[in-house]
Order: structure tokens, then C-alpha cells, then sequence
């Protein structure tokens, strides 16, 4: 599609959600998109990964409850290293549930995710009623939602007309879904009408998956072939010896597969 081709900056005018917005700008200031799946366990190796690799970044990825060590200084911790090093926060919480459970899973509990991840995501599968439930909370905050369109897993189920109908659904609430999880850009009814994000997990240089289903493209594959904006890394950034050398090698795969794109 034309989306693909155009400049992040440039995209961002049409967009509805004021952080879609603020991201594609940031992406395009800070010459990155790469996001890295912070999967750790303790908040001190969560804190120095947001600090180390902050500066690559251009969104920190959350799983909140693999700490073991959670309290709520580390929301605040996180909150100042984003402002710090201008990344946003996305906690990986992939909702599930129905509008009026995740709506009290999104704003309360032990984590109160609302109250500072910028971007959440959810799985379509109740229905347009979670998606409903998440923007009574998340839209007066201004903060986004991605669904998950695809799965990077071996066997996902969700595929076909289950990925084209979340489309459908995110077209419909323009104001606060403004992207997917995805494996590629999904062919858009009216290609010119509606511009949507794609982030993309599974993605290495290194490896082809995990023993547990996993599936891995490289930052090319993903960006140049497959039309997706932002990259997510988790095991191969974080888990290297050196993580900082090794996210400064995926900011620039991802950066010039970009750059490869727009020219065309
Ligand atoms: O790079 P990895 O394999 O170490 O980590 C991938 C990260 C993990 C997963 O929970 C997440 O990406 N993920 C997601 C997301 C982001 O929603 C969807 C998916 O289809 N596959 C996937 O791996 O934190």
C-alpha cells in the first residue's frame, strides 16, 4: 500500500490518536524503530535495560507481572526514564476479557496499567465490547490500543478473515485503536481511506525460533517485505552479552529498512 512508502512524519496527519501520533514523530526524530520486549524478572534489570537502551529505543515493552519484585516505584521509575531518553511505555498486557472486566483490569489491581503505560494491546476475540471497555479508561488519558491481528506463534489461530475482521474493528474506533500486532500490513478495503501501525514481534538475526513455537524474521523481512513499522526484540537484544552493541545493530537494520522503503 502507499502508507508503506511514505515518510512516519509524514503519516501521522492522518491518524486520530494523539499518541500515534506523537509516536510516528519520535520514531522519525530519533532515527529508530525498534522496540525492545523487556522480558526480565526484577525491576533492576528492568530499570538498567529501560536506562541502557533507552536511547535506541523508540517504545520499552512491558511484561508487568513476570516481576518478581513488583511495587509501584517502578511505574515511576519507568514513567521518568521514558521522559528522559523520549521513548513511549507499552505494557503487553493482551486483554482478553469482556468490556466491563478488562475496563477494571485496565484501570485497577495491583498494576493500574491505565494509569501509566501509554499503549496497551488486546486480543479481539470477545468482541468489539472489549475494545469499548479499555477506550472508557484509556481515552481520557490519551493513550492508545493495539490489537493483536496476528501471532508470531507456530499454529496461531488467529489468521484469515479473524485478522481482517480485527481490522474492521479498529476501523471503527479510529480515536483509540490505532494499530496492530501483526506479521504484515493487511490489505485495507479502500487502501487510500485508513492508516493503521503495525508493531511485530518475533524478530532475530540470529535465530529461526525457540522451542516453545516461537517464529523469527529478520528486521528486513518484517519492514522492507512485509510492510510493518516497528520492530519488537526481546531474547536477542536482551538476552546478548552485549545488549546496548546489539540494540545499536537492530535500531540500524530496522532504521535502513525504513529508509529502503520510502525510496522506492
Ligand atoms: O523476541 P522474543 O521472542 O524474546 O520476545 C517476543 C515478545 C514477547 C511476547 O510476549 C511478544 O513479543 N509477542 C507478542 C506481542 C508483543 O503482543 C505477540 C506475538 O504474536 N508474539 C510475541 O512474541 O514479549
Amino acid at each position: 500500500s502507499s502508507f508503506a512508502s511514505q515518510t512516519y512524519t509524514a503519516r501521522a496527519a492522518g491518524f486520530a490518536n494523539d499518541l500515534a501520533v506523537q509516536l510516528l514523530k519520535l520514531m522519525d526524530r530519533k532515527k529508530t524503530n525498534l522496540s525492545i520486549a523487556a522480558d526480565v524478572t526484577s525491576k533492576a534489570e528492568l530499570l538498567q535495560l529501560a536506562d541502557l537502551l533507552g536511547p535506541y529505543i523508540c517504545v520499552f515493552k512491558t511484561h508487568i507481572d513476570i516481576l518478581d519484585d513488583y511495587d509501584s516505584s517502578v511505574p515511576e521509575a519507568l514513567t521518568a526514564l521514558a521522559e528522559k531518553h523520549d521513548f513511549l511505555i507499552f505494557e503487553d498486557r493482551k486483554f482478553a476479557d469482556i468490556g466491563s472486566t478488562v475496563k477494571a483490569q485496565y484501570q485497577s489491581g495491583v498494576y493500574k496499567i491505565a494509569s501509566w503505560a501509554h499503549i496497551t494491546n488486546a486480543h479481539p476475540i470477545p468482541g468489539e465490547g472489549i475494545v469499548h471497555g479499555l477506550k472508557e479508561v484509556g481515552l481520557p488519558l490519551k493513550r492508545g490500543l493495539l490489537l493483536l491481528a496476528e501471532m508470531s506463534s507456530k499454529g496461531t489461530l488467529a489468521q484469515g478473515k479473524y485478522s481482517m475482521d480485527t481490522l474492521a474493528m479498529a476501523a471503527r474506533n479510529r480515536d483509540f485503536v490505532f494499530g496492530f500486532i501483526g506479521q504484515r500490513r493487511l490489505p485495507l478495503d479502500e487502501p487510500e481511506k485508513e492508516d493503521f501501525l503495525y508493531l511485530t514481534p518475533g524478530v532475530s538475526m540470529a535465530q529461526s525460533g525457540d522451542s516453545l513455537g516461537q517464529q523469527y524474521r529478520s528486521p528486513e523481512q518484517v519492514v522492507l517485505e512485509s510492510g510493518c513499522d516497528v520492530i519488537i526484540v526481546g531474547r536477542a537484544i536482551y538476552g546478548a552479552a552485549d545488549p546496548v552493541a546489539e540494540a545499536k545493530k537492530y535500531q540500524e537494520a530496522g532504521w535502513n529498512a525504513y529508509l529502503q522503503r520510502t525510496r522506492r
